[in-house]
């Protein structure tokens, strides 16, 4: 299950979902991109088909991979804007979707819409 919240920063925004022992969405192929896509035309005001929506991805510390929140493992499924993730002013380590669907890296202070993700298993037994 995904639900859209109001604006936070990237982090305050994973905090927001740990305290509802959800995390920050992750996208691990299309047809998941389609339903946050859903949810965020569903749940999220917007005015604009760019407007950004955090989900759970961030730049590891090595400055080119990008890693899920969730679970730590690296993105495989991706699906950036044609010119992104430009890391413009060399400070852009946090994922956002829009309601296009399409991603793109941006500040991680910078507030905005966010999805969290409650896993459907209530544990990871592993
Ligand atoms: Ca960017």
């Amino acid at each position: 299950m995904k639900y859209a919240f109001s604006e936070l920063n990237w982090i305050d925004a994973y905090k927001f979902c740990e305290t509802y022992n959800a995390t920050l969405a992750s996208i691990d192929n299309e047809e998941e991109n389609k339903e946050i896509m859903k949810v965020i035309k569903d749940t999220i005001p917007h005015e604009l088909d760019w407007w950004p929506v955090w989900i759970g991805g961030y730049k590891y510390n090595d400055g080119t991979t990008w890693r899920w929140i969730s679970n730590g493992e690296e993105i495989r499924y991706s699906n950036w804007v044609s010119d992104q993730p430009d890391n413009w002013n060399n400070q852009e380590n946090c994922l956002n979707t829009r309601y296009d669907g399409q991603w793109n890296d941006l500040t991680c202070t910078q507030t905005h819409y966010f999805i969290c993700q409650v896993n459907e298993s209530p544990c990871k037994c592993h």
